[in-house]
């Protein structure tokens, strides 16, 4: 096998010890593997849109929009089709090329709501967007519905190890997740698939998720690398801050791991110091969330990133230089 084909047989403890080198050796490493797979000026810029916020029937210990907590978030109805459709031309405008929607959904149920999704993907795809949608679970005729009309990815997230799991989420299980993700893979569809760092978890288990994602044939076209934001009313609102260079650590190992991906610099970067975000991108990380709004929280103004990205001497990638869905 070459060097550097990507592989999918990663042990825990083989990704734990890529973790465990120091931490600029596993900068160099990382760095190496990013520039002889993708363009090291380029960041994609990825725009989140809440278009059905809140009243989530799930438990998930992080999430502001779980009905069950007390959190600032309310339940709204799906937003009309043309209010995205507007954000999403503004998004483009300021630089996007990828539109993400999501919806406080445990799962997608056939009906009026999923066609308005559907013909959300179809108007965002016309505009020359890359469209990402996370509906929470879904069946395989789903799926092929919104492909048809132009997806070109599907978030859905693993959040941390199998172990690990467990103490996060109780209202479903790892397995459920993977079956989705099965779903996504099988209709053609790319997968976008990450965690959070700093849900109670250990480096085991960050590297459990992480060897997990990278078994998956293909490897997900994207990982965004979340990190907590800790939301108030939410049973995690005082956990303690991991380390923000084990966010960077956990860049170069997703890199190493999944040199093709695309690796997301995801929730959580304005609780990064300016350092740790220049590190991250020369660890791999090549793409980021893009304007003021994550789904219910603050990201940075969109003019201090690109600020900060010229700074660093990188520049956003356009629509046209993106890989193929299913690298
Ligand atoms: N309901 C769908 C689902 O769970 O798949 C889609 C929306 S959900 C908000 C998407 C992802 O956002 C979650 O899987 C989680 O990884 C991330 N997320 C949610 N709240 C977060 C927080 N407070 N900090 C960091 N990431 C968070
Ligand atoms: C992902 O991994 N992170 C995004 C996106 N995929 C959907 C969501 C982050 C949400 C952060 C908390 C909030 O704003 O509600
Ligand atoms: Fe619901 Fe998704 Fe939040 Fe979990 S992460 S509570 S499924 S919106």
């Amino acid at each position: 096998m070459n060097a550097h084909a990507p592989r999918h047989d990663w042990t825990t403890d083989e990704v734990l010890a890529l973790y465990e080198q120091p931490l600029l050796a596993l900068v160099d490493q990382a760095r190496r593997v990013h520039a002889q797979h993708h363009d090291p000026t380029k960041v994609q810029l990825a725009t989140l849109a809440n278009v059905k916020p809140g009243g989530c029937p799930e438990d998930c210990s992080y999430c502001p929009q779980a009905a069950r907590y007390a959190t600032e978030v309310r339940s709204e109805p799906l937003l009309p089709v043309d209010e995205v459709v507007a954000q999403a031309r503004r998004a483009q405008a300021a630089g996007a090329s990828r539109f993400c929607m999501g919806a406080a959904w445990r799962k997608v149920r056939d009906g009026e709501g999923f066609d308005r999704v559907v013909d959300m993907v179809r108007e965002v795809n016309e505009l020359g967007l890359e469209v990402c949608v996370t509906l929470g679970m879904l069946e395989p005729h789903q799926i092929t519905r919104l492909r048809d009309a132009g997806l070109h990815a599907y978030n859905h997230n693993l959040d941390t190890s199998r172990e690990h799991y467990g103490d996060v989420i109780s209202t479903r299980t790892y397995d459920d997740r993977l079956q989705t993700l099965a779903h996504v893979a099988e209709a053609g569809v790319a997968v976008c698939c990450g965690g959070i760092v700093g849900l109670g978890e250990q480096r085991r288990d960050r590297a459990g998720l992480l060897a997990t994602l990278a078994c998956m044939q293909p490897h997900p076209e994207s990982v965004p690398v979340n990190r907590l934001v800790r939301a108030p009313g939410t049973p995690l609102e005082g956990e303690e801050e991991v380390d923000e260079l084990e966010v960077v650590r956990t860049v170069a190992v997703a890199r190493i791991l999944m040199p093709d991906a695309r690796v997301r610099l995801a929730a959580g970067r304005m609780s990064l110091s300016r350092a740790a975000r220049a590190l991250a991108f020369q660890a791999g990380a090549n793409s980021i969330f893009f304007g003021e709004k994550l789904l219910t929280t603050p990201n940075p103004e969109a003019s201090d990133d690109l600020a900060f990205l010229a700074e660093l001497g990188l520049s956003p990638l356009g629509r046209t230089d993106a890989p193929p869905a299913h690298g």
